[in-house]
């Protein structure tokens, strides 16, 4: 029996950090396939009333307890775990800020860029298209800017903020239409360094949904 439940689908970079985290802590868990796409069950009653009436994923279950928001889980996570903890006040608002950063700006335009490019249908209207990718792309400049000649977001040590600002970043590069690791070299290098720790997996390997319309995993 496992000790931790998540709410998620492949293609939600949102769900994405808290899975990743929960593997990265060794926890033991399991994935509750959310068939957002085909299903919508995200919309219907019965899952606002007793999964989440945010009517979002991720949603962590944890004994008695339902979190949701995925900076929310990782505060959780890192409380219970003790690890990817910022230390100290000055570290906890740092995370705290780029968590709010990244949900908002970062990964909060690049996923709506990337659902109405590849998934919606009709496809996104090309004015909004063009602002998303203008807003993440000088988003992701910022972050690029900050992790220049720094090894993680927050401290010498990688935190929650940087398992949050992964999020949609190791999706493929035709899903953007951009290489976000090669426009972004510090970027780019930081996602090597994630990509190192013990437990990482690729969004596709780790989450129930592969290929798009199947419960399956890429590499499974
Ligand atoms: N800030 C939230 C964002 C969650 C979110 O937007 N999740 C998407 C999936 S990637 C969702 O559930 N969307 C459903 C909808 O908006 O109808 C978090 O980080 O948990």
């Amino acid at each position: 029996m496992s000790d931790f439940q998540l709410y998620c689908f492949a293609q939600s970079g949102n769900a994405y950090r808290a899975a990743l985290m929960l593997n990265l802590i060794g926890a033991k868990w399991e994935p509750i396939w959310a068939d957002f796409f085909a299903a919508g069950v995200q919309r219907t009653p019965e899952y606002r009333t007793d999964v989440n009436e945010m009517g979002e994923v991720p949603v962590l279950v944890h004994g008695g307890k339902k979190l949701t928001q995925s900076g929310v889980i990782l505060t959780y996570l890192a409380n219970q775990s003790g690890k990817f903890k910022p230390q100290g006040e000055d570290e906890e608002l740092q995370a705290l800020r780029w968590i709010i950063f990244d949900n908002q700006k970062v990964n909060g335009f690049l996923g709506p860029f990337r659902f109405l490019k590849n998934f919606a249908k009709p496809a996104g209207d090309p004015a909004v298209m063009a602002f998303l990718q203008g807003r993440a792309q000088g988003n992701l400049a910022i972050v690029n800017k900050r992790l220049t000649g720094r090894q993680y977001l927050v401290s010498d040590k990688p935190t929650i903020a940087d398992i949050s600002m992964t999020g949609y970043l190791y999706y493929p590069a035709e899903e953007f239409g951009f290489d976000i690791a090669k426009d972004y070299p510090a970027i780019g290098a930081w996602l090597k360094r994630m990509q190192a720790l013990p437990g990482w997996k690729h969004p596709y390997d780790l989450m129930p949904g592969y290929p798009f319309g199947t419960s399956g995993y890429r590499n499974h």
